[in-house]
Order: structure tokens, then sequence, then C-alpha cells
């Protein structure tokens, strides 16, 4: 049962698609505060578990840890994080045995404070600055059944083409015809499958939005067809500011028409970016949704099938205001008014980007309303993906167009997927990654990936491999890394023959992941699942953070820790346990419930069959349209049904 509260005048996020009537009196659950904002608290019991958060630091129960739901541009994931890019106000509370479970969603697009026994280790506090909200109650027979309840209210989750479901390699830096051409040769040398490859900002001419550096791509079209000719698809990147220069279409089409955010006075808000000043088109007005979406149009025609949305939190270097600022303190320092010290200077600039005070600077019209942009902040990165997916539906009806974002929020899933942004070659941030999974699941995100190797810092080959045995299974399988990290394509490493081994695996799944995906998708389930959704009554299953269930047959448990030679497995039911093994052999063996330390070397694939249960496989290939499907064959109980589904 779903339940709806309205406090205050909420704005219209958009996030829900049902029209659910809204309810008198207050939630069952918890108690309501307005006396300074909105508060909601509740008090957990020692055992509840509380889910949600979508992308969110730390574990899959969220309890020990306060965040704030604010779309931020920071590389660095540290544990005492308390944004990233998403803002999932969705969390539920999954009661102990004999106390109350249920769900909330809080549709609020500014900041929006997560207190989960931070404060206080049993209570629960949801607080935000302004009581104008919608909230969702949402009851149900256990957590799994709440979460697909909550994704049945805000509609079907975005499926990408089939092609999407590949390998990606993308690097920060390929600038070039001839970059693209080497790393894809590589690929193909060593047979390692390839579908896609990614281009990051420097395809652009000084990092223009539409544009494609002509010195470098004289003929693009020709070169997208040279790729496509070769089963790879180019991918570009698309950054949320438009560039200040006269005679730049974009530019000049959004100052017009009027589509550009605007400070108080009404004139257009600059921000530095990547291609030096820029504006920010005003997402939140569907006349310039439609506007920049169309300005898609021209890559489309290029032949390009998808896109990934970058710097849309908007991420802000600094702002013509802020420089002003700078100038005339450097000024100042020049005139010896204030005294130099250097320690000054570099905390000046180290707070520039992504300054509040920029945030406070400019304005979304709504409706012909003035809206600050702090008070909508979150809908910014999901607007821009709505932008390009409306667009898609008008320029390309009859095919699926790969598109992924780095900012969003709740309702986004519906026009793409997303990365997890500007990890770490870090061994935790493996392991942050496969937690994220069903919390971003439960928020309706399915098309998921991390930058896997790590995007900052130096990637090693035992990282490398350990992280791409997860990486098999998210929809999202993308190898990138930063401009100045160690390289890191598989043909950087020594044994590249485990490489094609890993990858090849990824593609005899691919009948089974792309499935698995598309049920999950039709029935409003999660892909990958808690332990505890699947084995409610087992406790141990219940707080188990690093194994999770893939749709409705395999258990994964990746390696994520250095130097190590397996790992312990709980298994709440019988399993077989299935190796892939260099070499294409498969290592099968039936292990009872319990725990067990499994032994995985670095270069096989583990996973667990669920008793009764079977999965699909294909022969490997290197690009998805060449698998062959007449080389299916299924392990596990080879009596056991499975619905294949293919588009
Ligand atoms: O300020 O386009 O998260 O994937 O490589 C950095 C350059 C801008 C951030 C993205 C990352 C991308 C990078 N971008």
């Amino acid at each position: 049962m779903i339940q709806k509260y309205v406090f205050g005048e909420p704005f219209e996020t958009e996030a829900v698609t049902a029209l659910i009537p809204a309810s008198e009196g207050a939630p069952a659950f918890g108690s309501i505060c307005m006396e300074n904002g909105f508060s909601f608290s509740y008090r957990l019991a020692p055992e509840d578990i509380v889910y949600g958060l979508g992308e969110a630091n730390r574990g899959i129960n969220k309890r020990g840890y306060r965040y704030i739901s604010c779309c931020s541009d920071d590389p660095i994931h540290t544990e005492d994080k308390r944004s990233l890019y998403g803002a999932h106000n969705f969390i539920i509370v999954s009661g102990a045995p004999g106390k109350a479970s249920f769900g909330l969603f809080f549709d609020y697009p500014a900041a929006m404070t997560f207190d989960i026994g931070y404060s206080c280790r049993e209570h629960l506090a949801v607080s935000c600055e302004k009581a104008d909200l919608y909230l969702y109650v949402i009851t149900g027979e256990s957590a799994c059944d709440i979460a697909c309840q909550f994704r049945g209210i805000i509609g079907k989750s975005y499926i990408p083409p089939k092609f999407a479901f590949g390998y990606g390699q993308s690097r920060w830096g390929y600038a070039s015809p001839e970059d693209f051409r080497e790393v894809l040769q590589k690929h193909r040398q060593a047979h390692i499958p390839l579908d896609m490859l990614y281009m990051d900002i420097d395809y652009m001419e000084d990092y223009k939005d539409f544009t494609v550096n002509s010195k470098n791509f004289p003929d693009f079209q020709a070169f997208v067809e040279e790729m496509k000719r070769e089963n790879i698809r180019l991918i570009p990147i698309i950054d949320a500011g438009v560039k200040i220069e006269q005679g730049y279409p974009v530019y000049e089409e959004g100052i017009e028409r009027g589509y550009f955010c605007t400070r108080e006075d009404g004139s257009e808000f600059e921000a530095c970016v990547w291609p030096g000043m820029t504006h920010f088109p005003d997402f939140l007005k569907p006349e310039a949704r439609k506007w920049f979406g169309h300005w898609y149009k021209v890559l489309l025609d290029a032949g390009i099938e998808g896109f990934w949305n970058d710097m849309n939190e908007p991420a802000i270097f600094f702002s013509a205001e802020e420089e002003a600022l700078l100038k005339e303190w450097m000024q100042d320092i020049v005139e010896e008014k204030e005294t130099f010290h250097s320690f000054n200077l570099s905390d000046r600039s180290k707070a520039l980007p992504n300054k509040p005070e920029d945030y406070g600077r400019f304005y979304h019209e709504v409706d012909g309303k003035k809206i600050p942009h702090q008070q909508v902040h979150n809908l910014y990165g999901f607007n821009m993906t709505r932008a390009a997916a409306e667009a898609f539906a008008d320029l390309a009806p009859d095919r699926r167009i790969l598109l992924f974002s780095r900012a969003s929020y709740i309702g986004m899933h519906r026009y793409g997927g997303i990365w997890t942004g500007d990890n770490m070659s870090w061994w935790s941030h493996l392991l942050l990654n496969l937690k994220m999974l069903p919390s971003l699941n439960m928020c309706g995100f399915l098309y998921i990936g991390a930058d896997l190797g790590g995007f900052g810092s130096d990637a090693t080959e035992d990282l490398m491999l350990r992280w791409l045995a997860l990486g098999v299974f998210t929809p999202l399988m993308r190898n990138h890394s930063a401009a100045g990290t160690r390289r890191q394509e598989f043909y950087q490493f020594e044994h590249t023959e485990d490489f094609r081994h890993i990858i090849g695996v990824r593609y005899r799944l691919i009948p089974y992941l792309y499935s698995e995906y598309l049920k999950a998708a039709r029935d409003d389930d999660l892909m990958f699942k808690p332990l505890a959704f699947v084995y409610p009554q087992d406790r141990i299953a219940c707080h188990t953070e690093d194994q999770l269930v893939l749709g409705n047959e395999i258990m994964i448990a990746p390696v994520y820790t250095q130097n190590a030679i397996g790992r312990p497995v709980y298994l709440p039911e019988e399993m077989l346990f299935v190796k892939f093994l260099p070499g294409g052999a498969i290592y099968q063996e039936t292990l009872p419930a319990g725990h067990h330390f499994v032994e995985v070397a670095l270069n096989e694939v583990p996973l667990f069959i669920r008793k009764g249960k079977k999965i699909p496989l294909v022969d490997a290939a290197e690009y998805v349209e060449a698998l062959d499907m007449g080389t299916l064959c299924y392990i596990g109980d080879q009596n056991a049904p499975y619905e294949l589904t293919e588009e």
C-alpha cells in the first residue's frame, strides 16, 4: 500500500508517474516536525536494517552514517563523504522480525539530510530546510516487495540497445582517429571482445557541445562508419555547460531564446567549466529541454548511437563572480593591502570549485516563476538526460539510443542509466561498486556500472582482474580512467590472455544478463538483490553485504581484497559453485548451505547457481552481434525452467 502526504507547496519534480491521491492525517510511522524546516524521525530497533539511497557511500545497510542528498562533483569518494553525484531519497526500514517495515520517498529536490543512526545509533532523522515536499509511505510484505511497489510508481526503467551489454573501452585523453584505431586494433589483435569506444571531451572543438574537432576529424561521419564496419560504436560525452562564444550556434540560439539560467538581475549566469566561461541551459524549462535535446541530432546524423552526459550536477570550476573576487583579492596582495600567506592562496583556490555561493547565484524559470537553483539543485542532471531521451524519442523513434548520466534524481531511470563517477583504483572502491548495485536498483536505475579498474590513481593488474570479475555482471561494463594515470587498457598488462578470458566470460553470459535485465525492467524488479531480499528468514544472509543475488538464478561473490587466494562465502541454501577457468573449462561443485572458503585465482570468474536453477550460456564472441545463439547451452539443473528473453 502506498500513501502520499503533502507538506506545504512541493515542487513538481516528476519523479513519480503514478497518480496517487493525497492522504489526510499523519503517516503511521515516525513523527514529523515542521518547526524548523521539515524533519521526520523514527526510532529504530537494534536489528532494523535501512536500505536505499541509491548512489550513496558506505554499505547496503545504510545505518551508522549521515548522508546528504545533494548532487556533487567530488572525485574523492573516501568513507567520510556524505554526497556523491546522485540524489535518491528513497529508503526502506526493514524491521527486525516482529517489527514494522516500510518505505519512504521524500520527493524534495534540494539538499536533504539522512541521519541514519549517526547522531544517535537508534535514531533515524530525515530533514530539509523547507517543509515543502511530498512524502510517500509504502508498506508491504517485505523489503523486496516495498522496493518493487516503489518502482511501480516511478515508471519503467530505461532499456538500452543490446550492444550496450558489450564491453567498452574508455580513457580521458583519446583525441584523434589514430588513438581510437590503435585501441581497437590492439583489442582485435589480442582477441579481446569490444563493442564500444568512448569519446571523452577531447573529441570536441574547444570543449563545445555538439561540435567535433575538425582538424582531428575532418570527416567525422566517415570515421563513425569506419568504426561501425569494425562493429564498434563510438560513444561521445556531452557536458552541461555551453561555451560562451560569438558564432557558436548553440550559444547564440540559447541566448536569443532565453534558454539559459539567469542571475537575479536577469543576465545569464556565467561559470567556468572545461570550455572556459559557459552558460547552463535551463533544463527545467520544457522548451529549453526540447531545444538542447534536438542538438544531439548533429551527432545522431553522423551515425552516433550512444552518449554519456557529464558535469551535470552541474559542476562549476568557478563563476564570473568568484573570478572577480579572486582578482580583487590578488590585486590587494600585489598592492600589499593584505599580508600574503601562501596557504591562503591555496585555500582560496581549493574552495573555488562547486562553491555553495555559486549555486546560490543562479535561477531557473518554471511556469513563468523564478526559482533559485539551490531549491531544485538535484533535478539538473535528471533533466539534462531527460532532454536527450525525449529528443531521441522524436529523432530516432524506432531504435534505442545508449544514454547514461553522472548526476541524477529519482525518475531519471526512465530516461537513461548512470555511471558512478570518478572512483579510484582502490580495492575499497571495488567493494563500494558491489554494494551500490542493489541500492541503485531499488531506485529504478538498472543500466549501471562503475569505472572498472578505477578512474583516478594507478591501477594494478591484479586489481583490474578482480574488478573485471565483478564487472562481467554489471550492465554497463566500461574500463575508464583519468588522463595522467597509469594506462589500463588490457593490452597494457602482462597477462593479456587473462583479460581476454574474463571479458569472454561476460560475452558468454550476455543472454542471461540481458534476459534478467529485461525481466527486472518489465516487472519493476531488482536485477541485483541483497541476500536479505531473497532469504529474509536467514539472519546471516540478511547481514551479508559482499554477496548479491543476480536475477533469479545466481549469487555473485567477487574477490575484493589484494593478494587473496579466494574468499569466504555464506550459502543460504545449497548451490552449485561455478568457476570459469582460463582455457574455457567450467569447474562445477555442489556446495551445501553454510560457510565456505572458496579458492578463486586471479584469472577465474566465480558464480553460484541456486538450487533447482539453470542459466543460459553461449560461446564468447568478439562483439555482441557476433554472439551465436546456436551455441546456447545451460549450466545448472538441466530440468529447471528458464525464461530466455530476446529482443
Ligand atoms: O572534470 O571529461 O566523471 O569520467 O573523464 C572532469 C573528463 C570531467 C569527469 C568525468 C570523467 C571524465 C572527465 N570529467
